[in-house]
């Protein structure tokens, strides 16, 4: 009887660069968007996705891509981030084969890189669930507050402080917006390039509270273009941030080294990987 076993397609290293490379060249294919780049905004979409995670009951993270479903689409903090999944949504229908879990961080990881910063080594298999798996609102950090609020959010992820401070120099990248998370506009002048941008300026710039109508942040001094948010500036308020903070402003190739590290730990944890999962490492295209 019937001997044919429908073939499954196994894909390979050059299968996930091929997605790679089509995220790549599309990074800056709409001038109007932004600052001409979706890169920052799909960097928040891995973020969130991930960021999720509780250590204790082994919930929520980047498998499952639960953020396709309301509610956790509707979650305040994630505002804005559907420009994102449908940016994503013709590379899922050319790749049908790569889960959206993997998809999502894959773009997560081209973005940084294609962005100028480090490689971010990427392990494939993660398993889309569904509606039943969204998170409970209130997992991801409130801008509003401060470092008590952080180490909560990133301790439950199970993060150091030193981890915590790595990863908020993220923020060299992107802007926020009125019309999603309320606050209005970049951290620093290069906001399509990562570099450690996000520590120097914390430090060496004059931060006031903005006069205006939105919610409380601060604007530099000089410039009135930059922000920080209440967040942010905890960073700096806290002795033992602060000192990670000064390390990471000194030392752009020690930023890149432990953000490197602690976005790929980010990017894969609650991720049940088969054994002996490769960890692979895209080559950029805009080298
Ligand atoms: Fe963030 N982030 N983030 N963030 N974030 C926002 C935007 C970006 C917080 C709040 C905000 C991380 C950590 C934190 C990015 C990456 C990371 C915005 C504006 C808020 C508010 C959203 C808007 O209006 O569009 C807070 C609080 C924390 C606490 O730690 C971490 C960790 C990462 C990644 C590793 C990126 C990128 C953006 C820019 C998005 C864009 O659309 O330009």
């Amino acid at each position: 009887q019937g001997s044919a076993t429908p073939k499954v397609f196994t894909p390979k290293f050059e299968d996930y660069q091929a997605v790679y490379n089509e995220i790549a060249n599309r990074l800056e294919e709409n001038d109007e968007y932004d600052d001409g780049s979706y890169g920052p905004v799909l960097v928040r979409l891995a973020w969130h996705a991930s960021g999720t995670y509780d250590a204790a009951t082994g919930t929520g993270g980047s498998n499952g891509a639960t953020m396709r479903f309301a509610p956790e689409s509707d979650h305040g903090a994630n505002a804005g981030l559907k420009a994102a999944r449908d940016f994503l949504e013709p590379v899922k229908k050319k790749f049908p084969w790569i889960t959206y879990s993997d998809l999502w961080i894959l773009a997560g990881v081209c973005s940084i890189q294609e962005m100028l910063g480090p490689k971010i080594p990427f392990r494939a298999g993660r398993q889309d669930k569904d509606v039943a798996a969204c998170t409970p609102d209130g997992r991801l950090p409130d801008a509003a507050q401060a470092q008590d609020h952080l180490r909560n959010i990133f301790y439950r992820m199970g993060f150091n402080d030193q981890e915590i401070v790595a990863l908020a120099g993220a923020h060299a990248l992107g802007r926020c917006h009125s019309n999603r998370s309320g606050y209005e506009g970049p951290w620093t002048f290069s906001p399509t390039v990562l570099t450690n941008d996000f520590y120097k300026l914390l430090l060496d710039e004059k931060w006031q509270w903005k006069k205006w109508n939105g919610p409380k942040q601060y604007e530099d001094k000089k410039t009135k273009s930059l922000m920080m948010l209440p967040a942010d500036m905890a960073l700096v308020e806290d002795k033992k941030f602060k000192n990670w903070v000064k390390e990471y402003a000194a030392d752009n190739d020690l930023f890149f080294k432990d953000f490197s590290a602690v976005v790929t730990k980010l990017f894969e944890l609650g991720v049940p990987f088969k054994e002996g999962t490769e960890k692979w490492v895209f080559k950029p295209v805009n080298a």
